[in-house]
């Protein structure tokens, strides 16, 4: 029954969800179903899994940094939603996920909810906390919640808040969480408060998250951002403030960064100044609308890459996991032809020695006792015959099961992807079957069906792509996702020294 497969259900609960976020991918969902229908025939699936699960269908954007740096209230203008408490005071104490729902109210729930589902990035994070502090990993709750938000910028995106960086609170729960976060982010804002560029938090997260981060492979994923820029205008030293933090980011091995000075207009000081207050605005605008624009183009950078994934997957099934069931089929025939040849051939000896022993040989002619009342009787005869070809066909099925296990396992060994064991071993299992016949070469599951299906989902994969540039290609028919991170200036942290302290904007 459909209910009772919670495989099924849960590629469902996907589809519901995409469809409101993101159409074309509910296609390409359909076409994964497609692959796991393959992958089941060819038994390398089971009922409950599915490609669709091993596909980050989100990007994730996580907002991290120092503390009252306002990390919640950028992302509630960005959502244009007023999601997140803000305040003065150390605000947020958990990190919360936050993803798009139709329904128009805000639904929290529990960081079990994030533990539990496949669908959210965070699925079995309680198990990364309990390998770095055993124990912890039952306090989900305390660490993690998920809010989801009717704000139509959601879409198609998954955004975290995080608690304020600051090493003395952080417990090696609270970092472990930090940095699964950022391995599975697409994009990481890093925040800086302009108010208190000294902070022992503004140590910590220079420490962590920018010397600890710059070296990675991944690193233009990481956007630093000055916010509270508004509070140097009333000092009158934005410069200063500016050419701190730079060193600062400096000092920790920065050299060339996308850096981003900002603020937020409602709630930032007034700049009583015009010609100040419209500097600082411009760069300001042009900063948000960057960082916004990285944002965006993350969204659309992953549906191309999910996109991939299906064509990927699907090559990956033709190419690498039937030619190593053939393999496996391959070898095993081979290991069935001698063990038999060996085992048959050991037990014709053995009689052969044992009856030469007891003399029952008179010349050629084998004479064993009772032989001829048994031959004479019919029933005699035929059960004599039943019971031969029961012996012969136990030892074969004893051989093909030995045979099958020596062969998987050392097949098994030559693979080092750890989580498609379990697969290979139940595409092996259902290839030798007692049934099957050692002489078949196709793989069970692998006709003309198939491969027609894979060659199929490989082209569909190429008509997606052509949805996906009509839905975002823009006007000049370039899509966004090809604008190549860190191909700005302000990515190369070029614009803030000149906005505001070339001639034309030089402070007062
Ligand atoms: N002047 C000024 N104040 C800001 C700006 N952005 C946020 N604030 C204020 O700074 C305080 C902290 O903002 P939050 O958004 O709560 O900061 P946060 O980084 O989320 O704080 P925690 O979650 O506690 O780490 C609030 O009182 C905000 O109103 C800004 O651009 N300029
Ligand atoms: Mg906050």
């Amino acid at each position: 029954m459909a209910e009772s497969n919670p495989g099924k259900n849960r590629i469902k609960s996907l589809e519901h969800h995409l469809e409101e976020e993101n159409p074309v991918l509910v296609d390409v969902v359909r076409s994964f179903r497609e692959l796991d229908l393959a992958s089941r025939q060819m038994g390398f699936f089971s009922k409950e899994q599915s490609h669709a699960f091993s596909v980050p269908w989100w990007p994730l954007i996580s907002v991290l940094g120092v503390y009252s740096s306002g990390k919640s209230t950028f992302i509630n203008h960005y959502l244009d939603y007023r999601l997140q408490n803000t305040g003065n005071q150390a605000v947020d104490n958990k990190f919360t996920v936050i993803c798009y729902s139709g329904e128009d109210r805000v639904r929290q729930l529990p960081g079990l909810a994030l533990d539990a589902d496949p669908r959210f990035p965070l699925y079995k994070i309680a198990e990364a906390i309990n390998a770095a502090t055993p124990g912890e990993g039952r306090r989900i709750d305390a660490y993690l919640q998920l809010k989801t938000c009717p704000s139509e910028k959601l879409r198609g995106k998954i955004i975290i808040d995080s608690p304020g960086f600051d090493a003395d609170a952080q417990r090696t729960a609270t970092l472990r969480i930090t940095n699964h976060i950022i391995n599975l982010s697409d994009l990481v804002l890093v925040f800086f408060d302009a108010r208190h560029p000294e902070s022992g938090s503004m140590n910590d997260t220079l420490e962590t998250l920018v010397k600890g981060t710059i070296h990675r492979n991944d690193s233009n994923k990481f956007l630093y951002i000055l916010n509270q820029i508004d509070m140097t205008a009333r000092e009158d030293n934005p410069e200063q403030v500016f050419a701190a933090w730079q060193r600062a980011l400096a000092q920790k091995g920065m050299t060339a960064g996308r850096c981003f000075t900002i603020y937020d207009t409602e709630v930032g000081m007034p700049i009583e100044d015009e010609g100040l207050r419209e500097r600082f605005l411009r760069k300001r605008n042009a900063d948000v609308a960057r960082i916004q624009e990285r944002i965006e183009e993350v969204r659309v950078a992953r549906a191309y890459r999910i996109v991939g994934m299906l064509g990927q997957k699907a090559v990956e099934l033709e190419t690498e996991v039937l030619p190593r069931i053939e393999a496996f089929l391959k070898r095993w025939r081979r290991w069935v032809c001698w063990l038999n040849l060996t085992v048959f051939g050991l037990l014709a000896a053995c009689f052969l020695g044992v009856t030469l022993w007891a003399g029952y040989w008179k010349g050629f002619s084998l004479q064993l006792p009772y032989m001829e009342r048994v031959m004479g009787n019919p029933w005699g005869k035929w059960t004599l015959v039943a019971l031969l070809a029961a012996l012969v066909v136990y030892i074969h099925l004893r051989v093909r099961k030995f045979a099958a296990n020596q062969v998987m396992r050392s097949v098994l060994a030559g693979i080092d992807v750890k989580e498609g064991h379990e697969n290979y071993r139940r595409a092996f299992m259902k290839n030798s079957r007692w049934w099957r016949s050692i002489f078949r070469h196709k793989p069970a599951g692998w006709g003309r069906r198939n491969k027609a299906r894979l060659a199929r989902l490989a082209s569909d994969a190429n008509g997606y792509v052509q949805k996906l540039n009509d839905v975002y290609a823009n006007p000049a028919g370039k899509p966004t996702a090809d604008i190549v991170p860190g191909d700005t200036a302000a990515e190369n942290g070029e614009v803030f020294p000149d906005a505001l302290n070339g001639p034309e904007n030089a402070c007062p």
